[in-house]
């Protein structure tokens, strides 16, 4: 009864702010007033919670795209405190240090306020502010203009943080382009995906499917758990460190996690795969593996046994700069525990540009440990059931490379993607697979070739900080007939615009659902905390607005987010109401291991069997089995720029956010203590960069460490910020997207690999 009383609809919401609810509510009201004023004679400061009734509502937290489940608490209209929903698998009652700064967040003075059109030149930040309906209005007519010249298809959607599905994947499905980019796809996941697709039939997915519970023995290539800090890989990390599970990590810096590792090998950036192929040797070799397993669920063994017969640990030695030793012992470290034993799929996996083939090479070691469908090892992820909103068929099926708006969805005819995208009538180009390549769609803005992209919509996308080769976005910026950016921010890029639409944030709107692929499939819901802030509108009442005004009428015959989100639960048999009354989440029963399966194979590649060796590969004239390829060396006096997160900051999106700036207000270089010495450069002195292309970039404070091997430095991505709307990050720490000029393709998956740039110090001028 009271919980009923805490959870509100938008309606009830006003209704209560306006009558004080129901008996029971005044009943508590007027409690509470006492207490409170009884608080007041003792000479106590009121706290919020006894200032008002309390208001509570579901999200998921727009923090970073992990997406916890969130309760949010509001009085008298104003967020006053998230906490993490108990109800879901992700949060399970708790947030990380961003999460809680989502109300921080919401309420930076800096937000972007009304909509508007541009008045000065490209990239000057000069705007009036306009009404919704002349920003929409010019904004139809433009993309119309676009359209009628050049094709539906000239027109570009990037998008990312949690809104973008309405712009990615919804809008421009029905407005008819292909050009629709995540940069989550080829800036982060797009080789793991892909590999997972060739090697063993199924996608990650949001949620790296390890099975933590029972996990005795794991290995991190890389990802750096705790500078990446989700919420639940860092609670699951715990509780298996905390119960003893061995952990190996392989990463050029002693990172937060390396510290907790039983086995640290510092490797030389770049030669993961090398380690990789020697691991595979010594777990064949000796006979570590699971040979059960192995016959019933896997092809092409014998051909990869051929494959690393040459590939000993001595040999990987000589590459990674790791002891023979070393690497012996814990590929039979990680045999030990098998099949609970596995290397955790990594999330940003955009690295050399050879990615695809090292993500196959980790995949490989996990089969031949037996941990697919396995406790302990890595679980079959399923996504929950829920039919899509029934509208008539799309124009084109979903590329963008998140959650597709319409599986299956028959494309129409369309012309070669400038992505290099399979065409619809199935001819491949540039890559073999792939979603849309999101940094691909600069060069057509520029050349025109293959076909002229003349429009760009922005939505949640950092443009200047996210995708690199700065000098290249900026020119494509300059020659674009239009550009539209959504967001919530005056970030660097939005001075580029034509029209901005300002947005609600997460906590002051309703979204479509999020629909997890998980252990235990699950949709959470959002809802509106408060109402939107300043001229501030959500995602979905903009795309409704330009579809109703560009003649896309009949995609759009939902009035209201509330009637669209009801007819989709209608087809689970649920409802808003409902989800509310079972704590914002529905949760589905899952798939996950093996024995679930019966005699059906849960792998989704042609032979159901995990491919050692890839026919698909070998036809497209790429390796069917995984080799390394030396990656270029830093030039002499060159360092490699690496990069990474820090644990309180997402990407490029939380250094203005005031509680989160308080926390870590500047990035720092991590440059080796023994080169810093040679080069006589002091512990926290700042200096500039300037990488292989003669760009200089900083300053950025030097934090001298052992942490670090000598050939690389590191730094924290999302920090330089150069607008000057941001008035707690302009102009503090450095950017990493600046001086990352160039980037490696990966063939298989069109991913980006950006750690293939290098600078050198410069020191300041006294
Ligand atoms: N706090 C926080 N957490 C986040 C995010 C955030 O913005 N903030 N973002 C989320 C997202 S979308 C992503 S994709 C993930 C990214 O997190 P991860 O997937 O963990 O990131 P990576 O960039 O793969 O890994 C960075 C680590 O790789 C090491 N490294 C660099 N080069 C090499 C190399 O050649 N070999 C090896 N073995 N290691 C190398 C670096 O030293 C660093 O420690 O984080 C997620 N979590
Ligand atoms: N140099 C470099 N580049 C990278 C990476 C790196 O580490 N270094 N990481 C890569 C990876 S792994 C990823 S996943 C991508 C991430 O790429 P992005 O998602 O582009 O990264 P953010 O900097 O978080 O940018 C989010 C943008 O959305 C805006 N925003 C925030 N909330 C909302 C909202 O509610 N509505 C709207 N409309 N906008 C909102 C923010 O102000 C910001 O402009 O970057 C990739 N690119
Ligand atoms: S990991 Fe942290 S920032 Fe990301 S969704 Fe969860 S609580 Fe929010
Ligand atoms: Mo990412």
């Amino acid at each position: 009864m009271a919980r009923a009383n805490l959870t509100i609809t938008r309606r009830s919401l006003l209704k209560t702010a306006l009558a004080g609810g129901g008996g029971l509510a005044l009943l508590g009201r007027s409690l509470r007033d006492a207490a409170a004023a009884g608080i007041e004679k003792a000479g106590l400061p009121t706290a919020w919670f006894y200032r008002g009734p309390i208001q509570t509502t579901y999200n998921y937290c727009d923090m970073c795209p992990w997406r916890c489940g969130i309760v949010v608490q509001s009085v008298n209209g104003k967020v006053q405190k998230i906490d993490g929903n108990p109800a879901d698998p992700k949060s399970r009652g708790k947030l990380c240090a961003r999460g809680q700064g989502g109300v921080s967040f919401m309420y930076d003075p800096d937000r972007l306020r009304a909509p508007m059109i541009r008045t000065g030149a490209r990239g000057e930040g000069k705007f009036k502010e306009v009404t919704w309906a002349e920003a929409l209005d010019y904004t139809a007519e433009k993309l119309k203009a676009v359209a009628a010249a050049y094709g539906p298809e000239s027109v570009a959607v990037f998008g990312h943080t949690s809104g973008d599905f309405w712009f990615t994947d919804y809008f421009a499905q029905a407005w008819g382009t292909p050009n629709a980019a995540k940069p989550s796809s080829s800036l982060c996941t797009s080789p793991r995906e892909e590999a997972a697709q060739l090697t063993y039939g199924l996608a990650v997915g949001g949620h790296e499917p390890v099975d933590w519970e029972g996990i005795q023995c794991l290995t991190l290539i890389g990802s750096h758990i705790g500078e990446d800090s989700r919420n639940t890989v860092m609670q699951d990390f715990s509780a298996a460190w905390g119960r003893g599970a061995k952990v190996i990590v392989v990463d050029p810096r002693f990172s937060s996690v390396a510290a907790k590792a039983d086995y640290w090998l510092p490797i030389k950036p770049g030669a993961d795969t090398a380690l990789l192929l020697a691991w595979i040797h010594v777990l064949i070799a000796e006979e570590r593996y699971d040979k059960e397993y192995v016959a019933q669920w896997t092809e092409g063994f014998d051909a990869l046994a051929a494959h690393v017969a040459e590939f000993t640990p001595e040999w990987a030695a000589a590459i990674t700069d790791l002891p023979a030793e070393l690497i012996h012992t814990t590929a039979l470290v990680m045999a030990d525990a098998l099949p609970r034993s596995a290397i955790m799929p990594g999330r940003h996996t955009t690295w050399y540009g050879n990615d695809s083939q090292r993500m196959r090479a980790i995949y490989m070691i996990n089969a031949l440990l037996g941990a697919y469908g396995r406790e302990g090892g890595i679980y079959f992820s399923k996504a929950p059931y829920i039919e899509a909103y029934p509208h008539p068929p799309f124009a084109v099926a979903g590329s963008s490379g998140g959650c597709s708006a319409e599986p299956g969805q028959e494309s129409a005819e369309l012309p070669l993607g400038p992505s290099g995208k399979a065409r619809a009538d199935g001819a491949r180009t540039k890559f073999l697979r792939g979603a849309t390549a999101l940094q691909e769609l600069i060069e057509p803005m520029i050349t025109g070739k293959p076909y002229p992209i003349k429009a760009l919509i922005v939505y949640g996308v950092n443009l200047l900080h996210t995708v690199p080769n700065v000098p290249s976005t900026l020119e494509a910026l300059q020659q674009l007939d239009f550009v539209l950016a959504v967001d919530v921010l005056p970030q660097e890029h939005i001075a580029w615009a034509d029209v901005v639409f300002p947005e609600a944030t997460a906590l002051e709107r309703y979204d479509e659902l999020w629909a997890v692929a998980h252990k235990t499939p699950y949709i959470a819901m959002r809802e509106p905390a408060v109402e939107p802030l300043y001229d501030t509108k959500p995602a979905w009442w903009m795309v409704r607005e330009l579809g109703m005004r560009v003649g896309l009428d009949k995609f759009f015959k939902w009035e209201t987010a509330e009637e669209y989100l009801d007819a989709r639960l209608m087809s689970i048999g649920s409802s808003l109401e409902k989800l509310r009354a079972g704590n914002g989440v529905l949760i589905q029963k899952g798939k996950p291991y093996l024995a679930d399966f019966g005699d059906k194979s849960p792998f989704h590649t042609a032979t159901g069997k995990i491919q050692f060796y890839s026919e698909e590969l070998a036809l497209a004239g790429l390796d069917p089995m995984p080799v390394y390829e030396p990656v270029a060396e830093p030039p002499a006096g060159y360092f490699r720029l690496l990069y990474g997160r820090h644990a309180v900051h997402t990407f490029a999106k939380t250094q203005n956010t005031p509680m989160l700036h308080d926390l870590y207000p500047e990035n720092e270089l991590w440059l080796n203590a023994g080169r810093a010495a040679a080069e006589g450069i002091a512990d926290g002195e700042y200096v500039m960069l300037e990488n292989q292309d003669g760009v200089q970039h900083g300053p950025i404070k030097v934090k001298a460490t052992e942490r670090i091997r000598p050939d690389a430095v590191f730094m924290v991505h999302g920090f330089g910020q150069e607008a000057p709307g941001l008035t707690n990050a302009y102009g503090k720490g450095a950017s990493d997207a600046k001086l990352i000029t160039r980037y490696a393709l990966d063939p298989i998956s069109g991913g980006a690999g950006m750690r293939v740039n290098f600078v050198r110090i410069v020191r300041r001028p006294a």
